[in-house]
C-alpha cells in the first residue's frame, strides 16, 4: 500500500496544508478565497479521513489473513456525537491541523463547533455502543458495529415558554464527510408475503419458502472507527433503505406523480427517523420494520463475509460472535435460523447449535414497560416465516423443560416465548435469553436483580449463561477530548499513558494531599466552569457565578431518574433563602447553580411536565431579587453528546439519584467522577461499584436501598403520611400544587402533586426526601472547605480507573466473545 500512499503529511504542517487545500479545491470544489467555514470543515475532515484509510485497509487485510474471529455488535443506536476532534486525537494530528488551519486564517476550534452531532441514539445504551466501538478498535478486537443510518437523528429540543418542543434533527444537511457509501454492498430485505412448506424427500425438517414478499434494499454506509494509539481500526456499517424499484413509470406517465413515488417513499421510510414515536400503531409497525431491516442486512452481510473464507458452517462459532445490544436486534436470531435452514439447507438441530454458540445478549433495563414484546398478529403479518421459527424454538424448548421438570403448566406459561395473557405477544427478551450462550447485565447490582426478577426462571435453568459486565466510558472522549485543562495536567504528572490504561489514575492518590497539585486541579475545574458559564451566557443570556457550586443532573428525563426529587430540593433551598431573608439575619447558604438538561420522549407527558416545572421554577427563582447569586436554576436545551462534553468537566456535584433498583448502571455517573465531580447518589446501578472504588467516605450516598424499597412497597407505602409529617416537604409540595411557579395557571402541576401525594409516589421520592436533603447539607458543608473538597474530588478521579470501557470490552472479549486481537506488522 505504501506505493499508493498519497502525500503523507504525518506531523508536517506544510504537507497538511497542501492536503487540505487539495481537498477544498478538488473534492469540495471551492476556491479558498470563497470557502465558507463548512467548506473548510469538510475539506479538513476529508484530509484527516485519508489518514485513517491506510490503517483501515491494513487492519481489514490482517483480519482476513489471520482469519480472526469477529464480533458483530448489533445496535439500533450509536450515539457517536462529533467525529472531527476524536479523529484528530486518534491519529495524533491535533496540533498539526490546528497550525495548518491557522496558517489559512481558519480557527480550528470554531470549525469543530460546526460539526453536527451524529445523534443516532436516545441515551445510555446508544452512547455505550459508541464507547464500545472506540474501545474495541483501541484494543484491536476485530469488530464491526451494525446499525441504521437514520436520516433524522434524535429530535432537536427547543424550550418554548418553558416547554419542550421537538423539531427534526436532519444531521446530513451538509453531507457527512466521514462515511463511505457502498452502493455495491446491498441486500434485499423481505417483508410480508406467506410461507410455503417445503415438501419432498430432500427437504430438510423445518425448511420453508417465503414468497410474495414486499422487498426493500439495504445499502451500506461505512465509517472508520480509529483505535487510539494503535494502527488498528474498525468499521461501523450503517444500513440505509432504498426502494427496489425507483419509480412507477406507468403511473408517472399517466401524470399521477404522487402514486409514482409512493411505493419508493414507503420503502425508504424504514431508515428515515430514529425511534419513531411508538405511541401509535403505525409507529410501532415502522419500528418493527426497522429492527428486522437492519438485522436481516447485517446477518446476510456477516454470513457472506464468513463464506468468503469458509466452505461449511462448521467453524461459524469460531469465527463469528453476534452481540445483541438489548432486545432491538433480537430478530437476528430467527433471521440466522431462517438463512441456515431455508437458504443453506442445514438441519434444525445443527442450525440451532450454531445459533446458540454465536449469539450473546446484554440487557439494559429491568423496567417492565421497556421490555419489548411484539403482538403475534403483527409479527405474523410482517414476518410470517420468523414467527414460525420462533414458534418452533418455543415448542422445542418447552418440550425439553417438560421432560425435565414435568408438566408444570404455571412454569411453562412463565417461560413461554409467547405471552398468552391478553393479546398474544412474543417476548423478545426471552428469545434473546434462549438463543444466547451469554446474558449479561451492566452493573453488579443490575445483573443480580436481572437473575432474581425478569429472568428468574431462566437463571435457574441456565445459570451458567448469566454474568455481569459493568459498563465503562472511553477516556479518550470523556477526558482527553472533553476536558483539555485536566487532561494536560494529568499528562504533566502521569504522562499520557492513562488514555489507554486508565488504571494509571491510581497514581493520583498521593498527589491529592499535595497543595500545588490540588491548586492546579482546582484551576482546571475553574476553567471548565468558565467555559460552561460562557456557553450559558451566549446561548441563554444568563450570567452564572463560577464561585457557586455547579450542581448538575443531565440525562434523559424519566420518573425513575427522579429529576423531580432534585426540584423538591431546589425549592427547599429557595424557601430557606426566603426565610433567612425575612428573618433579616445573615444568609448562611452555599451558593449553587443547579443545572438540568435532558430530553423527554415525545409521547411521555409526565416527563414533559417535569421539564416545564423545572423551567417554571428556574424562571421564578432566577427573577427573584431576594435570591440573588445564592441560587440559580438552568435548563440547558437540546442535550447532546457535544453539550455533555462541555457540561461534565464543569460540574462540582453529580446528581445520580434514581430510586434504588431502577437504573441499570448509568454511565454519566462515571463521566462526572472522571472529570472531578463529587457524586450525590443512591445505591443504584454502578453507583454501588463507584462507592467501592472511591471509598464510601468520598461519595455522598443517601436514600433507601433496593431491599428497603421492596420492603416499603410490600408494606403498603403511604406517601401522604410523609407529606403530613414533614413540614418543609409539605410546604414545597403545596407551593407546586398551588401555582407558586405557575401563577398564570395555578393548577398546572396538580398532576405532579397528586402523583406524589395521592397516587402512590411510585418511585418513592417522598420516602427519600429527608435523607436527600440531609445529605445535601453535608455536601454544602464540604464545599465551604475548598481544600477538603478538592482532595475528595482528586480521589474520585483516582478511583475511576475501573470504569474505562477498555476494561469492559476486555472482559467481553475474554469472557463472552473469546476473540484474539488483530496483529499489525
Ligand atoms: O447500559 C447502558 C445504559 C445504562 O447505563 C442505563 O442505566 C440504562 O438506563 C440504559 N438503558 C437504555 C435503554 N434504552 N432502551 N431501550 O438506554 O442503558
Amino acid at each position: 500500500i505504501k506505493d499508493f500512499a498519497y502525500d503523507h503529511p504525518d506531523r508536517d504542517v506544510a504537507a497538511f496544508k497542501r492536503a487540505v487545500a487539495n481537498k477544498l479545491i478538488y473534492a469540495v470544489g471551492k476556491d479558498p478565497v470563497a470557502a465558507s467555514q463548512d467548506d473548510w470543515l469538510h475539506a479538513t475532515a476529508l484530509a484527516v479521513r485519508d489518514q485513517l484509510v491506510e490503517r483501515w485497509m491494513a487492519t481489514t487485510r490482517a483480519n482476513y489473513a489471520q482469519d480472526l474471529k469477529r464480533v458483530y455488535y448489533l445496535s439500533m443506536e450509536f450515539l457517536i456525537g462529533r467525529t472531527f476532534t476524536n479523529a484528530l486525537l486518534a491519529v495524533d494530528l491535533y496540533d498539526t491541523v490546528r497550525e495548518a488551519l491557522a496558517d489559512f486564517g481558519v480557527d480550528m476550534a470554531a470549525l469543530a463547533e460546526r460539526e453536527p452531532d451524529a445523534a443516532l441514539g436516545n441515551g445510555g445504551l446508544g452512547r455505550l455502543a459508541a464507547c464500545f466501538l472506540d474501545s474495541m478498535a483501541t484494543l484491536g478486537v476485530p469488530g464491526m458495529g451494525y446499525g441504521i443510518r437514520y436520516e433524522y437523528g434524535m429530535f432537536r429540543q427547543r424550550i418554548v415558554d418553558g416547554q419542550q418542543v421537538e423539531t427534526p434533527d436532519y444531521w446530513l444537511t451538509r453531507g457527512n464527510p466521514w462515511e463511505f457509501q457502498r452502493p455495491e454492498v446491498n441486500y434485499r430485505v423481505r417483508f410480508g408475503g406467506r410461507v410455503q412448506k417445503r415438501e419432498g424427500k430432500n427437504a430438510p425438517y423445518g425448511a420453508a419458502d417465503w414468497v410474495d414478499t414486499h422487498d426493500v434494499l439495504a445499502v451500506a454506509y461505512d465509517t472508520i472507527i480509529p483505535g487510539y494509539g494503535t494502527q488498528a481500526t474498525n468499521t461501523l456499517r450503517l444500513w440505509s433503505a432504498r426502494a427496489t424499484e425507483e419509480i412507477d413509470l406507468s403511473a408517472f406517465n399517466r401524470g399521477n406523480y404522487m402514486a409514482a413515488v409512493e411505493s419508493k417513499n414507503h420503502s425508504e421510510n424504514v431508515s428515515r427517523v430514529l425511534y419513531p414515536d411508538d405511541s401509535t400503531p403505525s409507529g410501532r409497525e415502522l419500528r418493527l420494520h426497522q429492527e428486522y431491516f437492519f438485522c436481516s442486512a447485517s446477518v446476510q452481510d456477516l454470513l457472506r463475509r464468513y463464506l468468503r473464507n469458509h466452505k461449511s458452517f462448521d467453524q461459524l462459532a469460531d469465527k463469528v460472535s453476534i452481540h445483541l445490544n438489548d432486545t432491538h436486534p433480537v430478530l437476528a436470531v430467527p433471521e440466522l435460523m431462517r438463512l441456515l435452514l431455508d437458504e443453506h439447507g442445514l438441519a434444525w438441530d445443527t442450525a440451532w447449535a450454531h445459533t446458540q454458540k454465536v449469539f450473546s445478549y446484554t440487557n439494559h433495563t429491568l423496567m417492565h414497560e421497556a421490555l419489548e414484546t411484539w403482538p403475534v398478529e403483527m409479527l405474523g403479518r410482517i414476518l410470517p416465516r420468523h414467527l414460525q421459527i420462533i414458534y418452533d424454538m418455543n415448542a422445542k424448548f418447552l418440550a425439553a423443560v417438560t421432560q425435565k421438570a414435568g408438566n408444570d403448566v404455571e412454569l411453562l406459561r412463565r417461560l413461554s416465548l409467547v405471552d398468552e395473557a391478553g393479546e398474544r405477544r412474543v417476548r423478545m427478551a426471552y428469545v434473546a435469553v434462549l438463543a444466547s450462550h451469554s446474558i449479561n447485565g451492566v452493573s453488579g447490582l443490575h445483573s443480580e436483580l436481572m437473575k432474581q426478577s425478569i429472568f428468574a426462571d431462566f437463571a435457574k435453568i441456565f445459570p451458567e449463561r448469566f454474568n455481569n459486565k459493568t459498563n465503562g466510558v472511553t477516556p479518550r472522549r470523556w477526558l482527553a477530548q472533553a476536558n483539555p485543562p485536566l487532561a494536560s495536567l494529568l499528562d504533566q504528572r502521569l504522562g499520557k499513558g492513562w488514555r489507554r490504561d486508565l488504571s494509571q489514575l491510581e497514581a493520583l492518590r498521593p498527589m491529592a494531599a499535595q497543595p500545588p497539585f490540588a491548586r492546579a486541579f482546582r484551576h482546571a475545574k475553574r476553567e471548565n466552569k468558565l467555559r460552561l458559564a460562557n456557553w450559558v451566557e451566549q446561548h441563554m443570556g444568563l450570567v452564572l457565578d463560577t464561585d457557586a457550586m455547579f450542581d448538575v443532573q443531565i440525562k434523559r428525563i424519566h420518573e425513575y431518574k427522579r429529576q423531580l426529587l432534585n426540584v423538591l430540593h431546589v425549592i427547599t433551598r429557595y424557601h430557606r433563602i426566603l426565610d433567612a431573608q425575612a428573618a433579616g439575619g445573615p444568609i448562611d447558604i452555599v451558593p449553587r447553580v443547579v443545572v438540568f438538561a435532558g430530553k423527554a420522549a415525545s409521547a411521555y407527558q409526565m416527563a414533559k411536565l417535569v421539564i416545564r416545572l423545572i423551567n417554571d421554577v428556574a424562571h421564578t427563582i432566577n427573577n427573584d431579587s431576594r435570591v440573588g447569586k445564592l441560587l440559580k436554576v438552568v435548563f440547558l436545551p437540546n442535550y447532546s453528546v457535544s453539550l455533555a462534553e462541555v457540561i461534565m468537566p464543569a460540574a462540582d456535584l453529580s446528581e445520580q439519584i434514581s430510586t434504588a433498583g431502577t437504573e441499570a448502571s448509568g454511565t454519566g455517573n462515571m463521566k462526572f467522577a472522571l472529570n472531578g465531580a463529587l457524586t450525590i447518589g443512591t445505591l443504584d446501578g454502578a453507583n454501588v461499584e463507584m462507592r467501592d472504588n472511591v471509598g464510601a467516605e468520598n461519595i455522598f450516598i443517601f436514600g433507601n436501598t433496593t431491599p428497603q424499597v421492596a420492603d416499603i412497597r410490600a408494606h403498603g407505602y403511604q406517601p401522604r403520611d410523609i407529606y403530613e409529617e414533614n413540614a418543609e416537604l409539605k410546604r414545597v409540595l403545596d407551593a407546586i400544587r398551588d401555582g407558586a411557579f405557575s401563577a398564570g395557571e395555578p393548577s398546572r402541576y396538580q398532576g405532579i402533586y397528586d402523583a406524589l401525594v395521592n397516587w402512590g409516589d411510585h418511585y418513592l421520592l417522598l420516602a427519600d426526601y429527608a435523607s436527600y436533603v440531609a445529605k445535601q447539607a453535608e455536601v454544602d458543608a464540604l464545599y465551604r472547605d475548598p481544600d477538603a473538597w478538592t482532595h475528595m474530588a482528586i480521589l474520585n478521579v483516582a478511583g475511576m480507573g475501573a470504569f474505562s470501557s477498555d476494561r469492559t470490552i476486555a472482559q467481553y472479549a475474554h469472557e463472552i466473545w473469546h476473540t484474539r486481537p488483530v496483529m499489525l506488522g
